[in-house]
């Protein structure tokens, strides 16, 4: 059931509502080194809701931007934020200094809460940003810091009472034209999710122990490791950064039985001679690209584990479509998950029938609201939120994938915008002119290539590849760097002097 009372705070109902079910003494979050029982967390999360509010005036709506790997103080700030009625601004961990400027710009946070490892990039945003932006940093051995604040804080908070359609979350997302947007969603999309996809598919006990190498700030990863685990009573496993081979250690050491990853993930795992190791999941849940077939078989044939694919936008906080258990066809992406409609539209907006491939188009009960953003009616058609997938639906009511309908790059999970590693190669004085596009990858689903016109006096050759490669990442997020790159003489443009990277793309699949 996906209706809820007006008055909802999501992490009252996550932690609260959970302890009266479970008890405070169940284990709720794992490291590498520590445990923490559902009460610890409750009362971290109230003692940081505490100094929220009578140290930095937090008052209901506030934006309390999160900066941090999956960690314990991570959970406990994004629940004590909530509980106080603010509005929690998630940023990727990797983010440099231009990126955090433009998210500060577009979400304009009252406070910025920040692990200590990843405060400099912050401090250098805000400084030209938002000079007047609240940093608090915290883990620093200094202990000048938020968890200071914390522990001489109390222990008891009235969680605001929220109503269930006030907004939890700014989820920025990268966009399809490299001009980000920022996805808004309510306390009810978040306990929404977890009684949707959660309830029906990953179906999950208090037993379970749930993992993903997901930062928190990719909505697939906050459902696996915050949401879900939470909403069932469960335990989670929170990974900072890991190789694929050490998750597969992380699973097998740490007894996890639900994990989220990515296509890439999965097959660099069982390629790595690591299928030992994850015969115990009862749950593995794909996402964020298309998990080809041999794949799943693949998976499937080294652990006897089916993998639940599923698609998901920031746009819809989770996944919307995907297949269990027995109902799983491999290679499809499944059917809409209760709760959710989906269909296949024309180039008229009409409905295809069966076996035509058009957008896909989905609703329920999240949705996508950009904060003030005209691309919101690009998105969102005739009710219908179009996600700039190509699908077709086959007579049985499964989805299957087909391609991107637009620019954006998905390589081993991450969306990337073309545009923006452009602009940051543009920014190299070597470069003249360049084009970025997604080329196919058997590892990554999309490998980031970029084709340069050099200036005159730059050498063709090893050296200048790799110091584009440093540049970019130097500019932007390391992952977004462009793994292959060629030089050219000139770029397809029209006639008005339009790039053409669609010619390129051609080229790369021809
Ligand atoms: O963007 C995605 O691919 C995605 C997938 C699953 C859940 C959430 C998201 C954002």
């Amino acid at each position: 059931d996906v209706r809820y009372p007006d008055r909802l705070n999501c992490a009252s109902e996550l932690l609260d509502t959970t302890i009266e079910h479970y008890g405070a003494d169940r284990t709720c979050l794992r490291t590498a080194t520590e445990t923490w029982t559902y009460g610890q967390l409750r009362d971290h999360a109230n003692q940081i809701a505490n100094v929220l509010t009578t140290q930095f005036g937090l008052v209901p709506g506030n934006r309390v931007l999160l900066r941090a790997p999956n960690n314990p103080w991570l959970v406990a700030t994004w629940l004590g934020v909530l509980k106080a009625g603010g509005v929690v601004v998630l940023t990727m961990p990797l983010l440099r200094p231009a990126e955090l400027i433009t998210t500060i710009e577009m979400t304009r946070p009252d406070v910025a809460i920040s692990d200590h490892r990843f405060l400099t990039d912050l401090q250098t945003a805000r400084e030209s940003a938002a000079p007047d932006l609240p940093v608090v940093p915290y883990g620093s051995s200094a202990g000048d810091d938020l968890l200071t604040l914390a522990r001489g804080a109390s222990t008891d908070f009235d969680d605001v009472p929220t109503a269930a359609d006030d907004v939890a979350l700014l989820a920025p997302t990268s966009g399809t034209t490299g001009k980000p947007k920022v996805t808004m969603h309510f306390h009810r999309d978040v306990l929404a999710n977890a009684d949707t996809f959660s309830r029906h598919i990953v179906k999950p006990t208090p037993d379970d122990v749930f993992t993903t190498t997901a930062p928190f700030a990719f909505t697939f990863g906050l459902g696996a490791a915050l949401v879900f685990p939470l909403h069932a009573g469960a335990s989670t496993l929170l990974v900072e950064k890991a190789t694929p081979g050490e998750l597969a250690d992380a699973v097998a050491e740490h007894g996890v039985t639900v994990l989220f990853t990515a296509p890439t993930a999965y097959k660099a795992m069982i390629a790595g001679g690591k299928a030992g190791q994850l015969r115990g999941l009862r749950r593995a849940v794909s996402a964020g690209e298309h998990l080809p077939e041999a794949s799943w078989q693949a998976f499937h044939d080294a652990t006897g584990v089916r993998i639940i694919d599923g698609i998901g936008a920031t746009e819809m906080l989770h996944i919307f479509i995907a297949a269990a258990d027995d109902d799983i066809r491999p290679g499809s992406t499944g059917r809409p998950v209760p709760g959710y409609v989906a269909t296949v539209l024309d180039e008229s907006g009409a409905e295809a029938p069966p076996g035509v491939a058009g957008r896909l188009a989905v609703r329920g009960p999240t949705g996508c609201r950009y904060l003030a953003d005209e691309r919101q009616s690009v998105y969102v058609q005739h009710g219908w939120n179009v996600t700039g997938d190509t699908y077709l639906r086959d007579a049985d009511g499964y989805f299957w994938y087909q391609a991107r309908s637009d620019d954006m790059i998905v390589s081993s999970g991450y969306n990337i915008a073309g545009p923006e590693v452009e602009q940051a190669l543009l920014t190299h004085p070597d470069v003249a002119e360049c084009a970025v596009i997604g080329v196919p990858d058997e590892d990554r689903g999309q490998l980031v290539k970029a084709v340069v016109v050099l200036n005159e006096q730059a050498p063709h050759d090893d050296d200048t590849v790799r110091k584009l490669q440093n540049h970019v990442k130097s500019q932007i997020a390391p992952y977004k760097y462009p793994r292959s790159v060629e030089f050219r003489d000139s770029l397809p443009k029209t006639q008005t002097g339009k790039l053409q990277r669609y010619r390129l793309r051609q080229e790369a699949t021809a």
